[in-house]
């Protein structure tokens, strides 16, 4: 069973294996989706994008859906599967960020996620691991036509990070799907939302993967799904549009369109995304 823990508890030695593993996906493994032009780590790249209907649009979108939750857990699932074999090393999880930036809440380190963008240089990532200082970390997907092949940030620029607060607030609202005000509804737009706009660049786009933070980001968000879960037992903890708790169960979720390759071999139900440690993995406390 794999454990997700909030990256502040890492040591030095666990983070420098998680950016490691990371670096190698980005560049050693090669892309099952375009093989030869792009790397795996570029393969969950894509498939976001088409999930926020550019590229080639996944049907459903799984965005201001029910589907929220459930897509992205499997997408993030795989990707920690990948980082685990990009190094051969099972050890590896997805770390969380709780959106605290006080002491070493802070993942915007030189020897974590890296910094902000340089106001000079277009926003670029200059320090850090995936700086283009460093060349280990080239971007290869774009929202439209090629841009900068440098990771770009501008933290704070746009929204803010939302309050303990707010997050106290997204957890109590009830059913998991109510227009507005539902905790998927909630979460997604009050949450989620201002979270990719704060730290701007590749983050406040379609292609918002680009950026390592975006794991942390969505590790954390499904942990408060499970929270969400814990703090009300007796609610079904996904119901669709109409307010059903069965009606979506066993719908497939979609992480390619019909006429590309899927990114992994096996398929998955929302049923089977209801429970982390049927996918073998939990978090280090809820
Ligand atoms: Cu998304």
């Amino acid at each position: 069973m794999d454990i997700r823990r909030n990256h502040r508890d890492l040591s030095p030695v666990e983070k420098a294996a998680f950016i490691d593993a990371v670096l190698r996906l980005k560049t050693n493994v090669d892309s099952v989706l375009r093989p030869g032009q792009q790397s795996r780590y570029d393969d969950f790249v894509q498939i976001h994008k088409n999930s926020m209907g550019r590229g080639n649009p996944l049907n459903p979108n799984p965005h201001r859906s029910p589907l929220f939750f459930p897509w992205h857990r499997i997408l993030i699932r795989q990707f920690e599967l990948a980082l685990q074999a990009a190094v051969g090393n099972n050890r590896i999880t997805l770390p969380y960020w709780n959106w605290q930036l006080a002491g070493a809440d802070n993942p915007f380190t030189s020897d974590f996620m890296g910094g902000n963008g340089d106001n000079t240089q277009d926003q670029r990532v200059t320090a850090g691991p995936f700086s283009r200082e460093q060349s280990r970390f080239e971007v290869a997907v774009w929202d439209e036509e090629p841009g900068s092949t440098g990771l770009r940030r501008n933290l704070g620029a746009e929204g803010a990070l939302p309050s303990a607060e707010t997050v106290i607030s997204a957890l109590n609202r009830t059913p998991y799907w109510q227009e507005p005000g539902g905790w998927e509804n909630f979460a997604e737009i009050e949450l989620h939302n201002p979270v990719h706009a704060w730290v701007g660049g590749n983050m406040a786009q379609a292609v918002s993967p680009n950026d390592p933070v975006f794991f942390l980001h969505h590790s954390y968000m499904d942990l408060l799904w499970e929270r969400w879960k814990h703090q009300h037992p007796r609610l079904p903890f996904f119901t669709s549009q109409d307010g059903m708790a069965d009606a979506m169960n066993e719908t497939v979720l979609v992480f390619h369109p019909e006429n590309e390759p899927a990114p992994w071999t096996e398929t998955f139900t929302v049923r089977q995304a209801f429970y982390t440690t049927e996918l073998d993995y939990r978090y280090d406390h809820l």
